[in-house]
């Protein structure tokens, strides 16, 4: 018998949805193989520099899935199944209002929080959960409908919950077990093919495409799995030199003459998918759906409280100009305000205090008192960039977007339901943590191993000191 740890487990589970994914979206696997091409040409041109956001092997096996589930209580179970796997919910995103279509979810993301196993396999999921009860979607009597509607359905399994609960108390499983728990955690996300209630869903659908993917249905499913590239740019070149239609823009940062900050994604469109309905007059038979999609990105820098504001300000100034009307693309005058705003070297990024760095000690000081910059400079430390590992509200709202066929509708005269981190984290029943107190914690603790090492004090660099 061999045991196999939770980033083991982990590996295995994302290697196993990415299998069966393949199967049932065969575009999916397009956009793998493209991936993987563009990273290896991406290393033949940039060599170990290509690595400084993560080993090409991290990269290489790197996916996110995004589910989406349809109460409180499929919140707290598929949270017990991601304990298992050792993914634990990190930042809130209300997508709500953060889009104008009708996007009637909250979100958080299941992922490995800790370094060395985001290191060995940084499998995450963006979960979302419908907020049934927001009456500016769903009327007093839909509502009800609706949530005894998905209260009927089990998604997932009593034996799942219980295998991933044993795996997150045993740190890991036997291998027959972990077979098991693989085997049912797959099936929990793979499409079922039972027919669809045609009136039910296309009820849902006219509120929203996603309300009725989530509620219209008695299953879930992933809705897409997301590769990293080194360069989307080129992937998305290459993705339509293929004809594979992507969605208009890479949403987040421009490409621009600096360092590669936060997170860039792309899409290709969701496609017609046929799936079997029930109609009303009792007859089965096939009709059309559009919910899946592909996915890319290309990770950077975490940024700072400071660094996320001024990300935040851009974007406005962006779209302001963008509105004022000036003929260039967003694109086009992101980079201007980039070039403006932002400094465009991780050595202006952290004397301002903008993004989060490790530090490595790669030589002797004299005892004293340093600034970790002064250590830099005189070769003592050297820093290496914290990668970001989650998602961004306005990007996930545009991915949700740009995959509905129409806006759906949405009563802005009633009082939206409130949702926060606090109260998404008693859903979840583990508390969420915000992105920055991982990243700083991880920053902080590489500042105190190097004073211990060299045996001189460090005063905290900018970003530690918010
Ligand atoms: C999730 C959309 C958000 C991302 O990468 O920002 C997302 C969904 O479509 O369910 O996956
Ligand atoms: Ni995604």
């Amino acid at each position: 018998m061999v045991f196999q740890e939770t980033w083991e487990l982990r590996a295995r589970f994302a290697r196993s949805l990415s299998d069966m994914y393949g199967t049932e979206v065969p575009a999916y696997t397009t956009l793998v193989e493209v991936s993987e091409a563009v990273n290896t040409d991406f290393m033949d041109t940039m060599g170990a520099e290509a690595e400084r956001l993560g080993s090409i092997g991290r990269v290489t096996a790197e996916r996110h899935g995004a589910i989406r589930v349809g109460s409180p209580e499929e919140m707290s179970q598929v949270a017990q199944v991601f304990a298992g796997f050792g993914m634990y919910p990190v930042g809130f995103y209300d997508l709500r209002d953060a889009s104008k279509s009708s996007v009637p979810v909250v979100s958080t993301a299941f992922r490995p929080t800790d370094k060395d196993e985001l290191a060995k396999n940084p499998f995450r999921v963006f979960t979302s959960m419908l907020a049934a009860d927001d009456p500016r979607f769903f009327s007093p009597e839909l509502q009800e409908r609706l949530q005894s509607y998905i209260a009927e359905r089990h998604i997932f399994s009593d034996e799942l919950v219980a295998m991933a609960a044993k795996a997150a108390e045993g740190k890991g499983l036997e291998e027959v077990d972990a077979d098991k728990l693989i085997e049912l955690a797959t099936a929990a996300f793979e499409l079922n093919d039972e027919p669809i209630d045609e009136q039910w869903y296309r009820e849902l659908e006219a509120i929203s495409a996603v309300a009725s993917d989530i509620g219209g249905v008695r299953y879930t499913h992933i809705n897409h799995l997301t590769p990293r590239v080194l360069d989307i740019d080129d992937l998305y070149n290459r993705m339509e030199a293929r004809g594979i239609t992507m969605i208009d823009e890479i949403q987040g940062p421009p490409d621009w003459d600096g360092p590669d900050i936060l997170l860039r994604q792309t899409s290709f469109r969701a496609l017609d998918e046929e799936r079997m309905f029930k109609f009303a007059d009792g007859t089965v038979g096939p009709g059309a759906l559009r919910v899946r999609f592909g996915e890319v990105e290309q990770r950077g820098i975490a940024l700072t409280p400071q660094g996320r504001e001024l990300y935040d300000t851009m974007n406005t100034q962006v779209d302001e100009k963008l509105a004022a009307g000036s003929g260039k693309t967003r694109v086009e005058l992101a980079r201007e305000v980039w070039a403006e705003n932002l400094p465009n070297t991780e050595k202006g990024l952290r004397e301002q205090g903008l993004g989060y760095f490790t530090y490595e000690v790669t030589s002797s000081a004299e005892p004293g008192e340093y600034d970790a910059e002064q250590l830099i400079d005189s070769g003592v430390l050297t820093a290496q960039p914290i990668v970001y590992e989650d998602f961004l509200p306005r990007s996930a709202a545009g991915i949700f977007q740009s995959n509905l066929k129409d806006e759906g509708t949405r009563d802005n005269e009633q009082q939206g339901t409130d949702y926060d981190l606090d109260t998404l984290s008693k859903i979840v029943g583990r508390d969420i943590v915000e992105p920055y107190e991982l990243y700083k914690a991880q920053e902080e603790a590489s500042l105190s191993a190097a004073a211990q090492q060299l045996g001189v004090t460090i005063h905290p660099t900018p970003a530690l000191q918010s």
